[in-house]
């Protein structure tokens, strides 16, 4: 077994893996980013080291900076979490080129899954069923429209070769639909990973996204763990995730199970992987292997008792699985909601900020996957994501009682979560019949009765006494330490305190945010401008000024970090001022339109 890995990643995965580490007694090695500083990834490993100068956004995805912490740490193997360097086939290449273990499948296993025409082609060769479409790639429309009217048919999804998780995926209902999905889903693989080449698939009207997680040693053993269903997303983020599937039963697990495992045989995979595909009707399709550990492995280790993060490092270290197919059992119900800062009455929209209060549920069955505590600052840097809440029952409906129950008592102050959104899903009589809730998640007036109060004025937010025990952080040559200071507070750190429960150390630092979140918000005085809740450039603008527009309307598109976000007007009115324009930079805070009511 390894005496030290290293963590790649941040944030609750981080933490998880951390915490696998400690039971195999195994030292762990963070690396952090300048915005990262405090967080609870760094202070809980045992060494820790800055992945900086450099813009923070991108810091964990360096790989020099990464082989130089590893190198400094004398790190045995490294943990890549999901995300940033997990299915990065030339990470894990430099990695076995330096004789450092990368906690996953082989780089060739990656590379193969990575191009989704090539892993359409080997699984179909391997006999595993793919959704009807083309292997090779399409070069342009006119022969999209060719094969179409050959063999696919109407409708079709067109979807990026270097895609996945839904990214560079486009619809086309019928052949009007086809030039601008084929040339969207085009354009988006260009931009996210430099690909423009696409490939087609018949479009599946409802499918269920059912997913099998399996788990291969370095001996050639593959097992399966049975499925999970994570059909209620929203713009391909899953939001919900729960095992086992509803909509399977025992002799479609074996089937679906069997599929899985010959997918995972076919590419000598090694580690935690998981195939998801498209359940519709009884039929299983393969859509595409995730070659890591996935955010909702949590469901799966709840119903089946094993460590799956343990797992993986076992099997890293050459160790045999521990257990055979035939000792997989499943035992109840699973379900985890993903408590993002997001405000799901507005689209969605992120709502990043810094946590006031924050208390996490406990009791029979519950689970807490997060990487955040009371201060913690939610960036709009990184991914939203606050924590994971994962619970366990005998069956569905008491798993989704004990769900509804853990979630009144999270208390998460400060930011917009998805809280109420989780709590008002799982009361639906949709989501007790199984059903995968699309209709609700689409629709805008279901989701605007989750619209939040406007925010309290801050004389409400309650103080408290700062400790005299100060802990600090210092940097030596970019290594981390913590050192704790026993005496007098410094002057500055009682300013934290009236802030809720912040620790003088971080409080010092930060910024005085509030005002800004509360224009952000809307709330406050009048309320006619609409904040960018983020930082980034304004890539469309769906309105012009002098226009009226209804609350919830499109008010722009602003792409940061990649991604876009959908910009959606606070109120109904007159956009009587319009400061932003295609490619201008915004910052969080920034007014992107004011917006006057209507006359009478
Ligand atoms: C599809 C599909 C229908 N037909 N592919 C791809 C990424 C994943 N996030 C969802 N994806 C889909 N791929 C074909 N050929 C429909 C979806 C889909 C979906 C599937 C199941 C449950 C919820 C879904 C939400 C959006 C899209």
């Amino acid at each position: 077994m390894f005496s030290k890995v290293l963590i790649a990643n941040r944030g609750e995965i981080a933490v998880r893996i951390i915490r696998a580490c400690e039971e195999l007694g195994i030292a762990t090695v963070a690396v952090y980013s300048e915005l990262d500083r405090d967080a609870i990834h760094v202070r809980r490993a045992d060494e820790a080291y800055l992945l900086g100068p450099g813009p923070a956004a991108e810091s964990y995805l360096v790989i020099d900076k990464i082989l130089d912490a590893i190198e400094r740490s004398g790190a045995e193997a490294v943990h890549p979490g999901y995300g940033f360097l997990a299915e990065n086939a030339a990470f894990a290449a430099a990695l076995e080129q330096r004789d450092v273990v990368f906690i996953g499948p082989p780089s060739s296993a990656i590379e193969a899954m990575g191009s989704k025409t090539k892993a359409r082609e080997l699984m179909a060769a391997a006999g595993v069923p793919i959704v009807p479409g083309t292997t090779e790639p399409v070069a342009n429309v006119d022969d999209a429209r060719k094969l179409i009217a050959d063999t696919i048919g109407f409708p079709v999804a067109v979807k990026a070769a270097g895609g996945g998780g839904g990214k560079g995926f486009r619809v086309a209902l019928t052949e009007d639909e086809l030039e601008a999905g084929f040339e969207g889903a085009s354009r988006e693989g260009e931009k996210f990973f430099s690909d423009p080449t696409v490939y087609l698939e018949r479009y599946l009207p409802d499918p269920r996204h059912v997913e099998v997680q399996v788990m291969a040693d370095k001996h050639g053993n593959v097992i399966h763990l049975g499925e999970r269903d994570c059909s209620i997303q929203r713009r391909h983020q899953k939001l919900i995730e729960e095992a086992p599937a509803p909509a399977v039963g025992e002799e479609l697990r074996a089937r679906i199970g069997k599929i899985a495992t010959e997918a995972a045989a076919a590419v000598n995979y090694a580690g935690a992987g998981t195939i998801e595909g498209l359940l519709q009707g009884g039929e299983y399709f393969f859509l595409e292997m995730n070659t890591r550990v996935q955010v909702e492995h949590c469901v799966t280790e709840m119903v089946t008792g094993m460590d799956i993060v343990k797992e993986g490092i076992r099997v890293a270290a050459g160790e045999p699985l521990s257990i055979a197919q035939e000792d997989v059992h499943l035992r109840g119900h699973a379900i985890e909601c993903r408590i993002n800062a997001e405000d799901a009455s507005k689209n969605f929209a992120p709502a990043p900020g810094s946590i006031g209060a924050y208390h996490e549920p406990a009791g029979p069955g519950v689970r807490i996957d997060s990487g955040v505590g009371p201060g913690s600052e939610i960036s709009p840097m990184y991914d939203p994501m606050v924590a994971k809440l994962i619970v366990w029952d005998v069956d569905r409906e008491q798993a989704t009682a004990r769900m509804l129950r853990a979630l009144s008592e999270f208390e998460i102050g400060g930011l917009k979560t998805l809280l109420p959104f989780h709590q008002a899903i799982l009361a639906t009589d949709q989501w007790m019949a199984a059903e995968t809730c699309r209709d609700l998640i689409e629709n805008k007036k279901w989701l605007k009765q989750l619209a939040f109060p406007k925010p309290e004025s801050p004389e409400a937010v309650e103080t408290e006494e700062a400790p005299v025990e100060h802990a600090y952080t210092v940097e030596v040559s970019g290594k981390r330490f913590d050192v704790k200071v026993i005496g007098p507070p410094f002057a500055g750190a009682s300013a934290g305190a009236a802030n809720g429960s912040v620790p003088p150390a971080a409080a010092a630092r930060k910024p005085p945010r509030r005002s800004e979140r509360a224009a952000a918000a809307g709330g406050g005085g009048g309320g006619d401008a609409l904040a960018s809740p983020l930082q980034g450039t304004v890539l469309k603008v769906a309105v012009e000024a002098g226009a009226t527009v209804e609350e919830g309307a499109l008010v722009c598109v602003i792409e940061a970090m990649k991604m876009e976000n959908e910009i959606t007007a606070h109120k109904s009115g007159t956009i009587s001022d319009l400061p932003i324009a295609v490619g201008s930079s915004v910052a969080s805070g920034d007014t992107l339109a004011v917006i006057t009511a209507a006359a009478g």
